[in-house]
């Protein structure tokens, strides 16, 4: 693919922005570049491109018409007027999965869903190391896909891709040859405009595959047990559940199975924790043997790998109360797994950006649990769903969240950070505001935070 003297604008400049920079000058593309925010460094991003027009700030609505590619970053949303506008004009869209997918030579493995994502994008890379094969990880799990490409030397044997429903949606022609979709519960909501609009996104996944490629779904997951209608004829499907025999990976007998070669290994030996982490393991054991990985390899991984951090991770145990920190539980599926994955009585940390989501499932969850603390941007409307159903208190930073929360919990409860939120209105990233939890924890005790 050569893009010589096109006009291509970027849109959006954090780490994908980069790499969607950085490979269209490699292919020769005329590049621009905006950003709707003021960003700190940009006289240092002029220097370092000193052939590049940036835009910071508010779009003029016109800015984008005279371009003849336009490449987006995740994060931007399909309502920006100036996008919505250089559409209606027919100029040609695309994200960075679209162009990576045109630019890879390798076979690639795609994995989406609401919950899992990272998890299981992770174990099937790790299993396919253990099996002593060159993989290139990344999308939504941190690395862009460009960033994959090397500039010289060969590519790896596979690509391995987290992908999120945003990076789905700009997607036209990107064609997995293994992928899987974990699950789908509500989530990004305010940006894709309803839950059918999420949903078709993260079908984009399987819309060009064809013969030869392999879709894993979930049984036991209503939209995705759903799906094998709408996938083309020529794709092999195969099903992990839990407990349904019928499929292609379950649980028979404490064990877990895959039908095609037999049990793997007992549940008990699993490394991770929790219930979820049981459907994790399946649908990863699924996509490596579906890429043809050795089984041995994939027992290895299942039995040593520890999980990812601020996902159902115990931080530490203060005046018999256990606290735990899944920071990455940023919408309701996810906090609802991972209030399932405990024994209780809970004190819920709760809130944060909710990205337009109905929460009101938390009620029913919270109605036997201890207490909960709510705080961050949509902490008044947690704190009204919760109201005459669990003790609720404020709280202005998780300093004061985890404070509130110890002064609650009894000898035997749990503390539980699992805000069904987005951590950016008040945390760099869901990182920080796990790390922040661990200090809080720690101070508990008297220990430095
Ligand atoms: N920006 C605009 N206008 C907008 C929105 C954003 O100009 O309307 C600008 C921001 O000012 C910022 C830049 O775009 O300078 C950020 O771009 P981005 O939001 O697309 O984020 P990246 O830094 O490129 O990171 C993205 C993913 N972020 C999002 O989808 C929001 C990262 O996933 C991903 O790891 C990375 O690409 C590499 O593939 C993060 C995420 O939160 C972890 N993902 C969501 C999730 O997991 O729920 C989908
Ligand atoms: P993602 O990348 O999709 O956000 P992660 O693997 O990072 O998924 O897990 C994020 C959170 O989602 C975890 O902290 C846990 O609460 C929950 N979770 C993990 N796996 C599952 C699953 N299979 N089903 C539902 N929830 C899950």
């Amino acid at each position: 693919m050569k893009l010589d003297q096109q006009k291509v604008f970027i849109l959006g400049f954090g780490k994908t922005g980069q790499s969607l920079l950085r490979t269209t000058l490699r292919l020769g593309g005329q590049c621009q570049v905006a950003d709707t925010r003021l960003l700190d460094n940009a006289d240092a991003l002029r220097q370092q491109y000193p052939a590049v027009p940036f835009h910071f700030g508010p779009l003029p609505e016109n800015l984008l018409l005279d371009s003849d590619l336009l490449l987006l970053s995740p994060g931007i949303a399909p309502s920006l007027p100036a996008l919505h506008k250089a559409r209606q004009a027919g100029i040609p869209v695309m994200g960075d999965v679209e162009l990576f997918g045109r630019l890879a030579q390798a076979p690639i493995m795609a994995i989406t869903g609401s919950n899992g994502k990272s998890t299981v994008t992770t174990l099937v890379s790790e299993m396919a190391q253990a099996a002593g094969l060159r993989v290139g990880t990344g999308g939504n799990l941190g690395t862009p896909a460009l960033e994959l490409l090397p500039e010289n030397g060969p590519e790896p044997e596979w690509y391995i891709l987290e992908l999120s429903s945003f990076q789905l949606d700009a997607c036209s022609t990107f064609r997995p040859r293994v992928a899987g979709i974990l699950n789908l519960s509500p989530d990004h909501l305010d940006w894709h405009g309803d839950y059918q609009q999420y949903g078709a996104a993260k079908c984009r996944i399987f819309q060009q595959m064809g013969q030869g490629d392999i879709l894993v779904l979930n049984a036991d997951d209503p939209f995705t047990a759903s799906l094998p209608r709408q996938v083309g004829q020529a794709v092999e499907i195969r099903f992990f559940g839990l407990q349904d025999r019928s499929s292609d990976a379950y649980v028979d007998q404490e064990y877990l199975t895959l039908r095609h070669s037999g049990p793997l290994l007992p549940v008990a030996e699993l490394r991770m924790r929790g219930g979820h982490n049981v459907e994790n393991a399946l649908a990863a054991a699924l996509l490596a043997q579906a890429a043809q990985f050795p089984l041995t390899a994939v027992q290895q991984v299942l039995r040593t790998y520890p999980g990812l951090p601020h996902r159902l991770a115990w931080v530490a145990e203060y005046q018999g109360v256990q606290y735990y920190d899944d920071s990455k539980g940023t919408n309701l599926g996810a906090t609802l797994k991972a209030m399932g994955g405990l024994p209780g009585p809970l004190v819920m940390i709760l809130g944060g950006d909710a990205k337009g989501a109905d929460l009101s499932p938390l009620q029913e969850a919270c109605r036997k649990q201890r207490a909960a603390v709510v705080l961050g941007k949509d902490a008044d409307e947690i704190a009204r769903l919760l109201n005459g159903i669990v003790p609720v208190e404020h709280a202005n930073d998780m300093r004061d969240a985890v404070q509130k929360a110890a002064s609650r919990a009894l000898p035997g409860d749990q503390v539980l950070l699992s805000p069904a939120c987005a951590s950016t209105d008040m945390f760099r990233d869901y990182q920080d505001r796990g790390q922040q939890f661990a200090a809080a924890v720690r101070a508990l005790s008297g220990g430095t935070q």
